[in-house]
């Protein structure tokens, strides 16, 4: 424990792990409680050492630092009007603190924490006393003034500013937006008192929300819910934002959450079930949350799912989709912006203000995972922005066990929207009329501009962190206090009885109402329950693989192809390209009869897809131009720098065509793509990786969804990713996109993995992915020196016929096959570096793998068959054995040819490639000598 008192975090941490914790603990407790140094029940730091021994139910840390020495100000002169008008800036100055720091005193924990208020909110630090503010004209503080005097507007804003709703708008820039919403505030139109219906109909769903609560509470005993009780009001809220929408012309929701209070919002804003909540906790998965899951999907816990629904409020239908959700929290958010902005591009909606994402995050998560920060930074971008996103953080001022001092280095959860300039408000869940009122001024704001807008739901979490978590193992003070708190239903109940809105009997029959409903649904799920048990209904076991679907042709007639060749190269007479690479491109248009290059190749694969009616969206970092300066899709004006975008002009009545470089990012960008192809589920959604090796800062999205999005939730996607890998000497990351990552975490037909080496071959992987009938993500390991390799290169005979072909034999072996002891087996651009190696009569056959996953048996059988002879079938990588495709193609191998393949590449190793260029060359020359038998 440090001895200054500081109370690091590391000094904190041996009070709370070590074996005498919990007496230590009891120790300073009951000591700071006996000398009242803490009012009982909250204790946030032992002062004598600095150690934090519970949560203090703060939702900010202590007050800022002190301010600077108020401004000298004149003694107020004698005789009224003069006093008045010379106190009116120092007036003025208080009102504008309320504006900018009222939040600091407004009453938004449920659990009574005091507010740190500022002293810029005091009339002392204004040098001006209150009996004087009294006497300065209203408007001196508020134009639009409410009250006689200054003294009475001021009363106001602490009564606008620091209530139930805390609002942070300092950080917004736009002076527009800011005196709108200041405007709207101050106005208070927002904060109406409800009418009975309003009251009644907020008050039913506060009542369905803790009655389903409580129902599963006692009826299944420690199962895992994660209840939202504590912010109850979020199912009120989420409902009042679907019908603001509405009527501001949304019609289409797209939710992203994660496990907090899920089941209350599957049941109460997306309309499932009880009975099918109910018999998802008695196991009974076909009679409980459907998805649309493929046959022998894997499926998910229940507080993962998701769904669709039509889901009408004051009188609108909206369509709203709660999309499935990992563990790995806040994962999800890229994924649903991606799918609401496919929305408006897929023509479902005609404009952003039609299509409305909403965010609900944990206070925990938001401060901390930087996925937030990537997925806000995709706010304002032309090519990801979605007319605005409502975010709510269910701050139930925990995470798991871990305290607010513990997880962020900022005052509120939400600090980290004030980068962004987002507006921010904060507001008390015990609120009902508050959070309400939250409701309506988010949306209104959204709805005008076109932007995000961050709620703080601040609440408590009224158990621990699951139903099988005892809360007061860590925080025994904050649950004694949250233990007696009164809910949130309660309290509403008994106020609008008091405001005679409604009587008692009525409040209180709608316990009962929802209660029996309850016992109803259980009591019909354990009739079928029997049913079932009689009938034995069991799973049909069909795997989940592709059903057999051949590359089928995707050729382009050679006439279409050449007109496609110079609509790729065209722009306006007056657009003049760059004239280093006016000149590329005037070579490219030629090369069509000379040899098809990659960037080539891809770009009439795209042309002809989007002349075919499919959509086309390709982003990745630099990817307009193309990280290897390849690609070139998008031209800049030599003179004006205004950018042209051929491929977008190709002719009329073709498919939309979206190219764009996308922010430094790989989580949020590819969840984002992600999320898009699940929508767009016919267009080609392409996310490329500056070098494969970055696709790793992805993975979350990789893993749990590219991958597992369909056994999970039956999410279908058929997302491309361009992963450049290949071993040319650029050290350890520049070098390997992870094939063994793809390949570890392929199986039953989840995905594509394919490696090719020609132009040809890409053109047409690309044109069956959008093509083919069969809807499965596809990761392309991309080249990068074959980009310009005079031998990886196409003839246009190669893109008008065939199709992608798993296997590519040697085309370059000429000796006879029967003699041949020896074949190559390999897969991607060691292909070439063999062939740079080989003698020219070589009689080592070089047999390429252009897709290892599904592994092409059938195949790579045809393609040995012509060496019965050969002893040693060789799998030959440059990737280091524990990587690349070896330990996958191994057993396939082996189960193909009756025994073991000889392994030829470099040895394990911690790192996927040497750091210096001369070592690479050694050791890949090394490989490429053992594997050619010329040592
Ligand atoms: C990326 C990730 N890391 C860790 C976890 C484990 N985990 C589950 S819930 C939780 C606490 C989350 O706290 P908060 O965001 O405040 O949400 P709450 O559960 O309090 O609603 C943690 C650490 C996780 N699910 N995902």
């Amino acid at each position: 424990m440090s001895d200054d008192g500081s109370g690091s975090t590391a000094d904190r941490g041996w009070v709370a792990d070590g074996y005498n914790a919990g007496y230590a603990e009891g120790l300073v407790e009951r000591a700071l409680r006996d000398r009242g140094v803490i009012p009982p029940p909250l204790v946030g730091w032992d002062p004598s050492t600095g150690v934090a021994i519970e949560a203090p139910a703060r939702v900010v840390p202590p007050p800022p630092p002190p301010p600077p020495p108020p401004p000298q100000t004149p003694a107020p002169a004698a005789g009224r009007g003069t006093g008045d008008r010379r106190l009116a800036p120092n007036a003025g100055a208080q009102g504008e603190a309320y504006r900018a720091y009222g939040h600091l005193g407004a009453r938004i924990d449920p659990l009574g924490s005091e507010p740190p208020r500022h002293p810029l909110l005091e009339p002392a630090y204004h040098g001006i006393r209150r009996e004087e503010l009294a006497r300065v004209p209203a408007s001196a503080v508020w134009l639009k003034h409410l009250g006689d005097n200054a003294a009475e507007v001021v009363d106001r804003l602490e009564e606008i500013y620091c209530g139930p709703i805390g609002y942070e708008l300092d950080q917004m820039e736009n002076p527009t937006q800011r005196d709108w919403l200041v405007d709207y505030i101050e106005s208070h139109r927002h904060r109406l008192l409800m009418s009975r219906e309003r009251a009644k109909a907020c008050l039913e769903w506060l009542t369905r929300v803790e009655g389903l609560e409580t129902f599963l509470h006692r009826t299944y005993l420690g199962k895992k819910r994660f209840s939202v009780e504590g912010l109850d009001m979020l199912v009120p809220m989420m409902r009042g934002i679907i019908g603001s929408a509405g009527r501001r012309g949304a019609r289409q929701v797209f939710v992203g959450m994660a496990h907090r209070g899920r089941l209350n919002v599957l049941a109460h804003v997306m309309g499932l079930s009880y009975e099918s909540i109910v018999a998802e906790f008695e196991e009974q998965a076909a009679r409980g949350i459907m998805t649309a899951l493929p046959e022998h999907g894997s499926g998910d816990v229940k507080y993962h799912v998701g769904g669709r629904s039509q889901v009408a409020e004051d009188e609108v239908e909206l369509d709203v989709r709660l999309a499935p959700n990992p563990s790995h929290l806040e994962h999800v958010n890229p994924v649903v912006l991606g799918m609401a902005r496919a929305a408006r591009f897929s023509g479902e909606a005609s404009d952003s203000s039609a299509i409305l994402p909403i965010l609900i995050h944990g206070d925990a998560s938001f401060a901390g995972q930087g996925v937030v920060a990537e997925t806000l930074n995709l706010c304002r971008l032309h090519a990801y922005e979605t007319g605005g996103t409502l975010h709510i953080i269910t701050n139930n001022q925990l995470g798991f066990t871990t305290l607010p001092g513990d997880s962020r280095s900022t005052r509120y959860a939400s600090d980290l929207a004030l980068g962004f300039r987002l507006p921010v408000v904060h507001v008390n869940a015990d609120d009902p009329e508050a959070c309400m009122a939250a409701v309506r001024l988010a949306v209104d704001y959204r709805f005008e501009f076109g932007e995000d807008l961050v709620i703080d739901l601040v609440g408590y979490r009224r158990y621990g962190h699951n139903e099988g978590d005892e809360p007061s193992y860590t925080q025994p003070m904050m649950y004694e206090r949250i233990d007696s708190h009164p809910r949130v239903r309660a309290q509403f109940a008994e106020s609008v009885v008091e405001r005679g809105l409604l009587s008692r009997e009525e409040t209180d029959a709608m316990v009962a109402d929802v209660d029996a409903e309850l016992e109803a649904a259980r009591g019909a799920i354990a009739a079928h329950k029997e049913a079932d048990a009689q009938t034995g209904a069991a799973p049909d076991p069909k795997r989940l693989l592709d059903p057999a679907e051949p590359a089928r042709p995707t050729g382009i007639p050679e006439a279409r192809l050449r007109d496609l060749n110079e609509a790729i190269h065209r722009w306006p007479d007056d657009f003049k390209p760059f004239h280093k690479l006016g000149r590329q491109l005037e070579r490219r248009r030629a090369a069509l009869d000379e040899g098809i290059d990659w960037g080539h190749g891809e770009a009439l694969a795209l042309a002809g897809l989007l002349t075919e009616g499919v959509p086309v969206r390709l982003t990745g970092e630099d990817t307009e131009r193309g990280t290897f300066s390849h690609r070139h899709l998008v031209l800049h004006d030599a003179e004006d720098g205004r950018p042209y975008t051929p491929m977008a002009h190709l002719e009329d009545g073709q498919a939309a065509f979206r190219i764009a470089n996308s922010p430094l990012s790989e989580i949020a960008t590819l969840g984002f793509e992600y999320g898009f192809s699940t929508i767009a589920a016919n267009a080609l959604v392409m996310w490329e990786a500056q070098f494969g090796d970055f696709g790793n800062v992805g993975q979350a999205i990789i893993d749990q969804f590219i991958v597992s999005g369909r056994t999970k939730w039956g999410l279908e996607s058929r997302l491309v990713l361009l992963l450049p890998h290949g071993y040319e000497g650029q050290g350890p990351e520049h070098s390997s996109a992870r094939l063994e990552r793809f390949l570890q975490l392929a199986a039953e037909g989840n995905i594509r993995v394919v490696n090719c080496t020609t132009p040809a071959q890409y053109f047409h992987a690309l044109r069956w992915q959008a093509l083919r009938a069969t809807c499965r993500p596809l990761i392309v390991m991309t080249p990068k020196s074959l980009l310009r390799h005079p031998r990886a290169r196409s003839t246009i005979g190669d893109l008008t016929g065939g199709a992608f072909r798993p296997v590519l034999p040697d085309p370059d072996f000429r000796a006879d096959p029967s003699n041949v002891s020896r074949v190559i087996v390999c897969s991607g651009k060691v292909y070439f570096d063999l062939l740079a190696e080989a003698p020219p009569a070589h009689d080592i056959p070089i047999l390429r793998v252009e897709q290892p996953y599904p592994f092409p048996t059938e195949e790579l059988a045809a393609a040995l068959a012509p060496y019965p002879r050969a002893a040693e079938i060789c799998w030959v990588q440059e990737e280091p054995e524990n990587m690349g495709a070896w330990t996958y193609v191994r057993p396939h191998l082996r189960e193909l040819i009756g025994r073991e393949p000889v392994y030829i590449g470099r040895p394990e190793r911690a790192s996927p490639a040497e750091g210096y260029f001369g070592k690479h060359v050694r050791h890949q020359r090394r490989l490429l000598r053992a594997a050619l038998r010329l040592d």
